[in-house]
Protein backbone atom coordinates (compact mmCIF):
# COMPACT_ATOMS: atom_id res chain seq x y z
CA UNK A 1 0.00 0.00 0.00
CA UNK A 2 1.16 3.65 -0.71
CA UNK A 3 0.49 6.32 1.86
CA UNK A 4 2.37 9.35 0.23
CA UNK A 5 0.46 12.28 2.26
CA UNK A 6 1.88 15.51 1.62
CA UNK A 7 1.33 19.52 2.75
CA UNK A 8 2.17 22.50 1.08
CA UNK A 9 2.58 24.75 3.83
CA UNK A 10 3.41 27.42 2.51
CA UNK A 11 4.11 31.22 3.15
CA UNK A 12 2.74 32.89 0.44
CA UNK A 13 1.41 31.32 -2.62
CA UNK A 14 3.51 31.25 -5.88
CA UNK A 15 1.00 30.79 -8.90
CA UNK A 16 2.99 29.26 -11.59
CA UNK A 17 4.91 26.81 -9.01
CA UNK A 18 1.37 25.61 -7.73
CA UNK A 19 0.80 24.92 -11.29
CA UNK A 20 4.24 23.29 -11.56
CA UNK A 21 3.06 20.85 -8.40
CA UNK A 22 0.52 19.20 -9.63
CA UNK A 23 2.41 17.71 -12.58
CA UNK A 24 5.27 16.75 -9.93
CA UNK A 25 5.92 13.57 -12.32
CA UNK A 26 5.15 11.38 -9.88
CA UNK A 27 3.14 9.12 -13.08
CA UNK A 28 7.20 8.20 -14.10
CA UNK A 29 7.90 6.13 -10.92
CA UNK A 30 4.29 4.73 -12.14
CA UNK A 31 2.08 6.14 -9.20
CA UNK A 32 -0.61 8.42 -10.04
CA UNK A 33 -1.22 11.87 -8.32
CA UNK A 34 -3.99 13.94 -7.08
CA UNK A 35 -4.86 17.34 -5.54
CA UNK A 36 -6.92 17.08 -2.79
CA UNK A 37 -7.50 20.67 -1.44
CA UNK A 38 -10.77 20.42 0.29
CA UNK A 39 -12.53 24.01 0.29
CA UNK A 40 -9.13 25.64 -1.09
CA UNK A 41 -9.80 24.48 -4.63
CA UNK A 42 -11.49 28.05 -5.40
CA UNK A 43 -9.98 28.22 -8.95
CA UNK A 44 -11.93 24.98 -9.51
CA UNK A 45 -15.21 26.52 -8.00
CA UNK A 46 -15.13 23.32 -5.48
CA UNK A 47 -16.42 24.92 -2.42
CA UNK A 48 -18.88 21.68 -2.36
CA UNK A 49 -19.26 21.26 1.31
CA UNK A 50 -21.63 23.33 3.85
CA UNK A 51 -18.20 24.16 6.32
CA UNK A 52 -16.34 25.21 3.43
CA UNK A 53 -18.62 27.87 2.48
CA UNK A 54 -18.70 29.08 5.87
CA UNK A 55 -15.05 29.32 5.58
CA UNK A 56 -15.10 30.87 2.52
CA UNK A 57 -17.34 33.83 3.01
CA UNK A 58 -15.41 34.28 6.17
CA UNK A 59 -12.16 34.59 4.09
CA UNK A 60 -13.86 37.16 1.96
CA UNK A 61 -14.94 39.06 4.85
CA UNK A 62 -18.48 38.37 3.79
CA UNK A 63 -19.42 37.30 7.28
CA UNK A 64 -17.89 37.56 10.39
CA UNK A 65 -17.20 34.33 12.34
CA UNK A 66 -15.61 34.27 16.20
CA UNK A 67 -12.04 33.19 16.21
CA UNK A 68 -12.66 29.90 17.73
CA UNK A 69 -14.95 29.04 15.79
CA UNK A 70 -13.41 29.74 12.73
CA UNK A 71 -10.41 27.51 13.80
CA UNK A 72 -12.80 24.67 14.50
CA UNK A 73 -14.51 24.77 11.22
CA UNK A 74 -11.29 24.83 9.03
CA UNK A 75 -10.44 21.29 10.98
CA UNK A 76 -13.84 20.13 10.67
CA UNK A 77 -13.25 20.78 7.24
CA UNK A 78 -10.30 18.50 7.13
CA UNK A 79 -11.86 15.70 8.63
CA UNK A 80 -14.70 15.87 6.72
CA UNK A 81 -12.53 15.25 3.86
CA UNK A 82 -10.88 11.94 5.69
CA UNK A 83 -12.89 9.01 4.40
CA UNK A 84 -12.44 10.01 1.10
CA UNK A 85 -8.58 10.88 2.10
CA UNK A 86 -8.23 7.24 3.47
CA UNK A 87 -9.92 5.84 0.67
CA UNK A 88 -7.79 7.40 -1.84
CA UNK A 89 -4.63 6.42 -0.09
CA UNK A 90 -5.92 2.69 0.14
CA UNK A 91 -6.13 2.68 -3.95
CA UNK A 92 -2.18 4.08 -3.91
CA UNK A 93 -2.82 7.13 -4.47
CA UNK A 94 -0.64 9.82 -3.76
CA UNK A 95 -2.45 13.39 -1.82
CA UNK A 96 -0.69 16.66 -2.37
CA UNK A 97 -2.94 18.69 0.23
CA UNK A 98 -2.34 22.45 0.09
CA UNK A 99 -1.58 24.12 3.75
CA UNK A 100 -3.73 21.12 6.08
CA UNK A 101 -3.51 21.40 9.43
CA UNK A 102 0.10 23.38 9.63
CA UNK A 103 -1.32 26.46 8.11
CA UNK A 104 -4.76 25.85 11.06
CA UNK A 105 -2.13 25.32 13.83
CA UNK A 106 -0.03 28.71 12.44
CA UNK A 107 -2.56 31.32 11.28
CA UNK A 108 -4.63 30.76 14.67
CA UNK A 109 -1.97 30.92 16.69
CA UNK A 110 -1.05 34.26 15.48
CA UNK A 111 -3.69 35.53 16.69
CA UNK A 112 -3.51 37.05 20.11
CA UNK A 113 -4.35 34.93 23.09
CA UNK A 114 -4.40 31.63 21.53
CA UNK A 115 -1.39 29.03 22.01
CA UNK A 116 -0.08 26.74 19.73
CA UNK A 117 -0.86 23.69 21.55
CA UNK A 118 -4.25 25.07 21.87
CA UNK A 119 -4.69 25.04 18.25
CA UNK A 120 -2.79 21.52 17.06
CA UNK A 121 -5.76 19.81 19.39
CA UNK A 122 -8.65 19.83 17.15
CA UNK A 123 -6.22 18.54 14.39
CA UNK A 124 -4.67 15.39 16.36
CA UNK A 125 -4.99 12.41 14.64
CA UNK A 126 -5.76 13.80 11.18
CA UNK A 127 -3.62 11.54 8.36
CA UNK A 128 -0.13 12.17 8.84
CA UNK A 129 1.65 13.49 5.79
CA UNK A 130 5.34 11.77 5.40
CA UNK A 131 6.39 14.82 4.39
CA UNK A 132 5.78 18.61 4.85
CA UNK A 133 7.69 21.24 2.68
CA UNK A 134 7.66 24.83 3.53
CA UNK A 135 8.16 27.23 0.82
CA UNK A 136 10.52 29.60 2.76
CA UNK A 137 10.55 33.00 1.61
CA UNK A 138 12.14 36.34 3.37
CA UNK A 139 9.58 39.01 3.48
CA UNK A 140 11.41 41.29 1.77
CA UNK A 141 11.56 38.96 -1.44
CA UNK A 142 7.51 38.07 -0.70
CA UNK A 143 6.96 41.59 -1.13
CA UNK A 144 8.46 42.02 -4.24
CA UNK A 145 6.41 38.98 -5.68
CA UNK A 146 3.16 40.26 -5.77
CA UNK A 147 0.65 42.37 -3.25
CA UNK A 148 -1.88 40.96 -0.91
CA UNK A 149 -5.60 40.75 -1.68
CA UNK A 150 -8.23 41.77 0.09
CA UNK A 151 -9.32 38.85 2.07
CA UNK A 152 -8.47 38.28 5.56
CA UNK A 153 -5.20 37.59 7.10
CA UNK A 154 -3.46 39.12 3.90
CA UNK A 155 -1.26 41.92 5.76
CA UNK A 156 2.28 42.25 6.31
CA UNK A 157 1.98 42.07 10.31
CA UNK A 158 -0.18 39.31 10.10
CA UNK A 159 1.77 37.27 7.97
CA UNK A 160 5.20 37.73 10.02
CA UNK A 161 3.03 36.63 12.76
CA UNK A 162 2.45 33.53 11.14
CA UNK A 163 5.83 32.93 10.20
CA UNK A 164 6.85 32.91 13.44
CA UNK A 165 4.56 30.17 14.54
CA UNK A 166 5.55 28.14 11.52
CA UNK A 167 8.77 28.05 13.17
CA UNK A 168 7.59 26.58 16.39
CA UNK A 169 5.49 23.97 14.54
CA UNK A 170 9.01 23.18 12.25
CA UNK A 171 10.39 22.28 15.79
CA UNK A 172 8.28 19.02 15.79
CA UNK A 173 11.12 16.12 14.53
CA UNK A 174 7.81 13.75 14.51
CA UNK A 175 7.20 15.25 11.38
CA UNK A 176 9.06 15.41 8.45
CA UNK A 177 9.44 18.95 7.60
CA UNK A 178 11.82 19.92 4.44
CA UNK A 179 12.44 23.60 4.01
CA UNK A 180 12.94 24.58 0.95
CA UNK A 181 14.10 27.81 -0.48
CA UNK A 182 11.83 29.51 -2.34
CA UNK A 183 13.88 32.74 -3.39
CA UNK A 184 15.38 30.28 -6.51
CA UNK A 185 14.04 30.36 -9.69
CA UNK A 186 10.58 28.85 -9.77
CA UNK A 187 12.80 25.78 -12.24
CA UNK A 188 15.03 25.20 -9.18
CA UNK A 189 12.32 24.88 -6.83
CA UNK A 190 9.83 22.76 -8.61
CA UNK A 191 13.45 20.47 -9.01
CA UNK A 192 13.95 20.63 -5.00
CA UNK A 193 9.93 19.79 -4.31
CA UNK A 194 9.86 17.25 -6.87
CA UNK A 195 13.13 15.20 -5.58
CA UNK A 196 11.77 15.52 -1.92
CA UNK A 197 8.60 13.85 -3.20
CA UNK A 198 9.91 10.95 -5.87
CA UNK A 199 11.88 9.80 -2.85
CA UNK A 200 8.95 10.19 -0.24
CA UNK A 201 6.09 8.69 -2.45
CA UNK A 202 9.05 5.59 -2.99
CA UNK A 203 9.85 5.79 0.86
CA UNK A 204 6.40 5.85 1.97
CA UNK A 205 4.95 2.60 0.16
CA UNK A 206 6.29 0.43 3.07
CA UNK A 207 4.95 2.39 5.99
CA UNK A 208 1.97 2.43 7.72
CA UNK A 209 -0.53 5.78 7.70
CA UNK A 210 0.38 7.68 10.69
CA UNK A 211 -1.65 9.96 12.67
CA UNK A 212 -0.89 13.48 12.78
CA UNK A 213 0.77 14.75 16.10
CA UNK A 214 -0.16 12.18 18.06
N1 LIG B 1 -6.00 29.25 6.79
C1 LIG B 1 -5.90 28.12 6.06
C2 LIG B 1 -6.34 29.23 8.15
O1 LIG B 1 -6.42 30.27 8.80
N2 LIG B 1 -6.58 28.01 8.74
C3 LIG B 1 -6.50 26.85 8.05
O2 LIG B 1 -6.75 25.76 8.63
C4 LIG B 1 -6.15 26.90 6.65
C5 LIG B 1 -6.07 25.65 5.84
O3 LIG B 1 -6.80 30.76 5.19
F1 LIG B 1 -4.68 33.03 4.95
C6 LIG B 1 -5.79 30.57 6.15
C7 LIG B 1 -4.53 30.73 5.39
C8 LIG B 1 -4.87 31.82 4.41
C9 LIG B 1 -6.33 31.67 4.19
O4 LIG B 1 -5.77 30.22 2.38
C10 LIG B 1 -6.66 31.19 2.80
P1 LIG B 1 -5.15 30.28 0.88
O5 LIG B 1 -4.35 28.98 0.79
O6 LIG B 1 -4.26 31.49 0.83
O7 LIG B 1 -6.30 30.38 -0.06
Amino acid sequence: MQVGLMALSEPLVIPELLQRWTVVGIDSQGHQEEVLAGWREKEKNDRSTTIGQLISAYLEKKSDLEDHTVHLLFSANRWERVPLMKKKLEEGITLVVDRYAFSGAAFTSAKPGFSLDWCMKPDVGLPKPDLVMFLQLSPAEAALRGQFGEERYETSAFQRAVQQQFEELRKDSTVNWQVIDASQSVDDVHKSISSHSLHTVSAAQSLPLGELWK
